[in-house]
């Protein structure tokens, strides 16, 4: 009998790369602000979400910031990022991510979407997997952020599949942090994978089809 019923994916990372996107739109924010913002603070970001990514990026700042600053100065980075992510196309879906979905669609296995983004629906759209998951949880349905498993547990509610039975893939050490307080095993790339954060440390996305 085999071991899952359902892959979990995360986005930012492992369906598609916007981590260059983040970059770009926090280090206008920071610079306009005159706070200092480099390439390892955005790696810190990775699968945060956007407020506390925002507090990671204010530690560098002289002073504080107001509750009412702080939602402007999200915004202003958001409003950035959406224009970066109006750019992409379904090129930016890569042949691998493609064939290495439709082979375990075709294996039978139930396939969502666990990001902290709450673009995820825009992104995915995006690259043309707007209707594509069985379930997409994001960051506009949940409270807690990765490591917190929420957003995770959602998806699986959402598949109707025991937690047990499902199998997470990420880029982030939070990532795989959430998956397993969720009670799931991780599969990991990137990131996540080189601090051999996973219960599987992969080299690619298509080697999850080893394992499954
Ligand atoms: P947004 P993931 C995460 O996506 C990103 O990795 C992280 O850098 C970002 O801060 C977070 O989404 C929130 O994104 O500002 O669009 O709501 O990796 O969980 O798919
Ligand atoms: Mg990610």
């Amino acid at each position: 009998m085999r071991e899952f019923d359902a892959v979990i994916f995360d986005l930012d990372g492992v369906i598609c790369y916007t981590d260059e996107y983040h970059y770009q739109a926090w280090k206008t924010m920071a610079d306009s602000i005159g706070v200092y913002f480099d390439r390892e603070i955005n790696n810190r970001l990775r699968g945060v979400s956007r407020m506390a990514s925002l507090d990671i990026v204010l530690e560098k700042a002289n002073g504080t910031f107001s509750q009412a600053e702080k939602k402007a100065l999200a915004e202003q980075k958001n409003e950035l990022y959406k224009t970066l992510l109006a750019r992409m196309s379904p090129a930016d879906l890569s042949d691998e991510v493609k064939d290495t979905l439709e082979e375990l669609r075709r294996r039978g296995y139930r396939l969502a979407i666990g990001s902290s983004s709450k673009n995820a629906p825009f992104i995915l759209r995006q690259i043309g997997l707007g209707d594509y998951f069985d379930a997409v949880s994001d960051g506009n349905n949940i409270t807690r952020s990765k490591p917190d498993p929420e957003v995770f547990e959602k998806a699986a509610q959402m598949l109707c599949v025991a937690p047990g039975r499902c199998l997470v893939m990420e880029d982030a050490v939070s990532g795989a942090e959430a998956a397993h307080r969720g009670g799931m095993k991780a599969a990991c790339v990137g990131d996540a994978s080189r601090a051999g954060a996973g219960d599987y440390n992969l080299k690619s996305i298509k080697d999850v089809l080893e394992i499954l």
